[in-house]
């Protein structure tokens, strides 16, 4: 039995993710991927260690077509749910930017009336189920679902 074994492992298994692929249970689209969360509600903050946990970002949507794809997948699954984004003016009040980058906001999607600040307790941005999905400004320590994003661009990786 000990040789058998030996033997088995002698064989060397070789995998190799090309470049573009996502890995499973994440959604490709354009340059990234995608893991919808929505097993365990988070605060905002909360929401962007667990996505540095997997090598990811809480979503940073930069463009129209980016936005689309987002939505309509919310959309799709059909969830009532809220879901954060990786936006925040929770560093300088009233100056919204993109919290893993510091890139500042070029495209945006707030809902009319939007980011208010209600109560003045509202610094991190959301997809707001109410409106399509468009974005509303919410309490940071509010518990919603979120999106990571990590790049689908990566060097072959060689296992074995
Ligand atoms: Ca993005
Ligand atoms: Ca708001």
């Amino acid at each position: 039995m000990r040789y058998y074994l030996v033997g088995l492992v002698s064989f060397s298994i070789v995998v190799v993710v090309s470049a573009g692929v996502c890995p499973d249970g994440w959604l490709h689209n354009g340059g990234s991927c995608y893991a919808f969360i929505d097993s365990e509600p988070e605060g905002w903050i909360e929401a962007m260690f667990y996505c540095s946990t997997v090598k990811a970002k809480l979503v940073e949507v930069e463009s129209v077509s980016e936005n689309n794809f987002l939505k309509k997948h919310l959309q799709e699954i059909g969830t009532t749910a809220n879901y954060w984004i990786g936006l925040s003016d929770i560093i300088n009040e009233g100056h919204y930017i993109w919290q893993t980058t510091q890139d500042n906001v070029d495209f945006s999607d707030w809902a009319t009336g939007e980011p208010n600040d209600l109560g003045h307790t509202e610094d991190c941005a959301e997809f707001y189920h109410p409106v399509s999905f468009q974005w509303n400004d919410a309490p940071c320590s509010t518990k919603s679902n979120f999106i990571c994003e990590k790049s689908s661009t990566s060097v072959p990786d060689v296992i074995g």
